[in-house]
Formats: structure tokens, sequence, C-alpha cells
């Protein structure tokens, strides 16, 4: 028998989602427990990711129950960690490629995600910055998608495509909707932007990631959408 594979989650986190998709795509059998972040369970930083932060799994040990962390298991967190961990887990999944050049090109897609997308379009969402950088991460990003192929990177499903749906997801729901913090009216004004032919392959990118089984397993768009209207209900000026 396989070691025991839990991950805890938050339902809306980016981060989350990411591992949700590489475990889905790798067939893992894995338990999931939902971290409340706004009433965090207090062995949640002691016995499981000291900082506090979703998502983190634990691997190996005995076959304890979710809430009640064996200190025999590993812990693991950070989800780009967590992502090369399940790919190294389960070799065969692809989600990294065997030969080095490949590896090395997920894993810059990968790196490219946290620095030029993740922080902007969060930031962006949070009304802390306009969506200038957003807009600039995304061309940095579309200028790595390579002509022909399906994936981030070649033609099969990696953890670089992991690792950016979930920000893609986003990306949809806000500038379909306009929720966030941000001034009225600039979600569907980054929307407009996208939709013009300097994005086109960009959006063909993103319209591939979100037909996915594994997102469509992972992704409730209805319940994010409420959770936004819940949490974003005063607008940056
Ligand atoms: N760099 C971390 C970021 C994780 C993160 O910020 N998680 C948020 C949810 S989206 C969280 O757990 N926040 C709770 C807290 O900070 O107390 C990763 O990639 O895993």
């Amino acid at each position: 028998m396989s070691e025991q594979l839990t991950l805890y989650l938050f339902k809306a986190s980016p981060f989350s989602q990411k591992i949700e998709l590489a475990l889905a795509e790798a067939n893992a059998p894995h338990k999931a427990y939902q971290v409340d972040l706004f009433n965090k369970p207090e062995w949640f930083a002691s016995k499981v990711n000291p900082v506090g932060k979703v998502p983190a799994v634990t691997y190996g040990g005995p076959n304890v129950d979710p809430d009640d962390p064996s200190p025999l298991s590993a812990k693991i967190a950070e989800s780009n960690v967590i992502l090369e961990f399940l790919a190294d887990l389960y070799p065969d999944s692809g989600l990294l490629p065997k030969d080095p050049v490949s590896r090395a090109k997920v894993r810059f897609f990968i790196d490219a995600t946290h620095k030029h997308l993740e922080g902007s379009l969060l930031d962006f969402i949070r009304g802390r910055e306009s969506s200038e950088n957003t807009l600039k991460g995304i061309e940095f990003i579309q200028g790595l998608l390579e002509e022909g192929k399906d994936f981030a990177v070649g033609n099969h499903y990696t953890i670089a495509d992991a690792c950016i749906s979930p920000h893609l997801a986003r990306l949809k729901i806000i500038t379909e909707t306009d929720l966030g913090r941000f001034p009225a009216g600039m979600g569907y004004k980054l929307g407009e932007e996208l939709k013009g032919p300097k994005f086109a392959k960009l959006m063909k990118y993103v319209q591939r990631m979100l037909e996915r089984p594994s997102l469509k397993q992972a992704h409730d768009e209805e319940s994010l959408i409420a959770f936004f209207k819940t949490i974003f209900t005063e607008r940056a000026q």
C-alpha cells in the first residue's frame, strides 16, 4: 500500500487549487481537509504548517484522521514545492517531463508565473495596484507559450499548467463579473484588453486550461463568485 497523503486546503485559495489539479492529473489517492482560514484550528500551525498557510500536505506515517496529524508524517508546504513533490512521487504522471530541457522549461514557467503574474494579479484583485503589472505579466507568460503546443510546455499537462490555471480561472471571473476591490469597471476593462488580437494566443491557452477535466473537478465557479461577493464589499478609489 502506498504512503498516506493528506492535503490541507481552503477551497477559494488559488494556491490550494494548484495542488488539487496536480493530484487529479496524477490520479493520486489522498485525503483532503478543508481548513477554515477565518477560524483556523489551533493544531494546524502547531502540527502541520508553522506559518499557518494552505496548501500543506502530510505524507507517510500512520493513517490518521486529518484533524489529528501524526508527528511521524512529513509536512510539506508552499504550493510550488508541493507541485514538485507530487511530480517526484508520481514520475509516470508526466507532471514533470523526463528530458532535462523540458524540465527546466517547466520550472522556468512556474518561476515566471510566480514573479510576473501571481502577485500582480492578487494585488489588482485586492485593489492595491492597477492592472498594468498584471497585463505585463500576462504578456510575459504569453511569450513563453510555443505556437502549435497545447500546454505551457510541450504537448503534455505538467505542473506548469497546474501552477497557472487557478490564476487564469480567477482572471476569467474578475473580467466577467467585475468582482474585486479594484475601482468599478476595471475588471471589465481588463477583460476587454484581453479580448484583443494581442492576447489571442494566451486566451486560447486559457480556454484549453479551463476545459481540462481536472479544473472542472476542482473549480466551482459559482461558489467562488459567491465567496468573492462576501469578501469584496468595498472598492479602492
Ligand atoms: N506562497 C504560498 C502562499 C500560500 C497562501 O498565501 N495561502 C493563503 C490562502 S490563499 C493562506 O493560507 N492564508 C492564511 C493566512 O495567511 O493566515 C504558497 O504558494 O503556498
